[in-house]
């Protein structure tokens, strides 16, 4: 918040109220600005059968913000119970969202504002309470800025200037090596207990690591078309039966924006599935999540969490500052021991033990609000819509 403050006149630090509502709105504003190049056909369009229409995108944000804020926070009545099940992702999924009667986009912005200006008067008269549900209902928002982006992409109706001007990723500082060794030994993973985390983030615990080796720099997409170029959707022994079994059935080859990007640009739109054989046909393998994390962590403490002082400091945290992609690790989807569902069981648990892969660090899309050294993304191992790439381990 901007503020004028002197030696003599400091201003008061912005309330926890305050702060919350500064917050929503940043998010509202980039959620906007999102839209505001698209017209009415292409906000209502199915672009792709996994993503929503963006007006769906819209109107569940507002949803969202009524059901936590509105009702369950400051205890009033939904502002339109009739639209509760059109905007619950589960009883309204992806697959359907093209079919159903949601709210055209003009009713979509309306819905948002007026869900807005009731939560911005009921917060200032009843308080954030611990704050928790207020930062989960931010960091929603902006999560669907990025899933807006990935919907986007495929209709290639992304705002001017994105995605940004990659990192160069092939040039590594000279004098360092290509991989970060880490010793055998125990780290403490997860979310500790004070702060904002997601319920899959804890609790923290102590997870034993043998020697591994880990990639200083994502997979660029120079490496990627020399894998594609050497056979590497060809060669049977470096996929895995069910990779190969989804290659062959839908005529797998590299993602058409991979040949396009930047040789030196982290190589994305990959699925796990691939960046399982990729690794296989370099002798490596994807990191674990608990070896991504621990590699993250002596990251930071090495080097001051940037990686060195030539690169641009970009992206969202320690590891992944020198990345523009999420990256897959070996590791699928489940709940740490002791795991406990907050604040509601759909946000990660109806996930666990699903086939979903775990994505870890960030990319060029995600607000750096929303990562973080311990945050847990997921999808299916086929996907290729989202920002994802490879970073490349081994034993040591
Ligand atoms: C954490 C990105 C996997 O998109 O399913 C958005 C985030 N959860 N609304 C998703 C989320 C509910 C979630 N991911
Ligand atoms: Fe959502």
């Amino acid at each position: 918040m901007a503020s004028t403050a002197t030696a003599t006149h400091q201003a008061a630090p912005p309330s926890p109220e305050e702060s919350v509502l500064a917050g929503l709105e940043d998010a509202r504003e980039r959620t906007l600005a999102l839209v505001s190049h698209l017209d009415e056909d292409q906000l209502t369009a199915v672009h792709s059968p996994i993503m929503s229409p963006l007006a769906w995108d819209l109107g569940h944000i507002a949803a969202y913000e009524d059901l936590w804020l509105g009702h369950r926070l400051a205890g009033l009545e939904l502002l339109r119970p009739d639209l509760a099940d059109v905007y619950d992702a589960f009883e309204t999924p992806r697959a359907v969202r093209g079919d159903i009667e949601a709210l055209g986009p003009a009713d979509a912005r309306a819905y948002m504002r007026e869900v807005r200006d009731r939560v911005a008067e009921v917060l200032t008269r009843h308080g954030v309470g611990d704050g928790d549900v207020c930062e989960m209902v931010i960091r929603h928002e902006l999560q669907h800025s990025e899933t807006m982006r990935q919907t986007l992409a495929l209709a290639g109706l992304l705002p001017a200037g994105e995605p940004p001007a990659v990192v160069a990723a092939s040039e590594l500082p000279s004098g360092r090596d290509e991989w970060l060794e880490i010793p055998a030994g125990s780290f403490a993973m997860g979310a500790g207990a004070e702060g904002f985390a997601y319920d899959n983030e804890r609790p923290r615990h102590t997870r034993e690591l043998g020697a591994f080796a880990i990639a200083r720099r994502p997979v660029t997409v120079a490496s990627w078309m020399r894998f594609a170029e050497g056979g590497g959707y060809e060669r049977r022994e470096w996929w895995s039966d069910e990779g190969w079994a989804w290659k062959e059935e839908y005529d797998i080859t590299h993602h058409p924006a991979i040949a396009a990007d930047d040789p030196s640009a982290p190589a994305c739109h990959v699925s796990w599935f691939e960046a399982d054989a990729f690794a296989r046909a370099h002798a490596a393998r994807l990191p674990s999540e608990a070896e991504w994390e621990r590699a993250a962590s002596t990251w930071e403490q090495q080097t001051d969490g940037r990686g060195g002082s030539a690169e641009p400091d970009r992206a969202p945290v320690g590891f992944a500052q020198v990345g523009a992609v999420w990256e897959w690790t070996a590791s699928t989807f489940g709940g740490y021991p002791g795991f406990v569902a907050h604040p509601y069981r759909e946000y990660s648990e109806v996930f666990f033990g699903k086939n979903y892969r775990v994505l870890r660090g960030g990319s060029w899309a995600t607000h750096e609000r929303v990562a973080g050294a311990s945050f847990r993304n997921w999808d299916l191992p086929q996907r290729r819509q989202i920002f994802a790439g490879v970073r490349l381990a081994r034993d040591a």
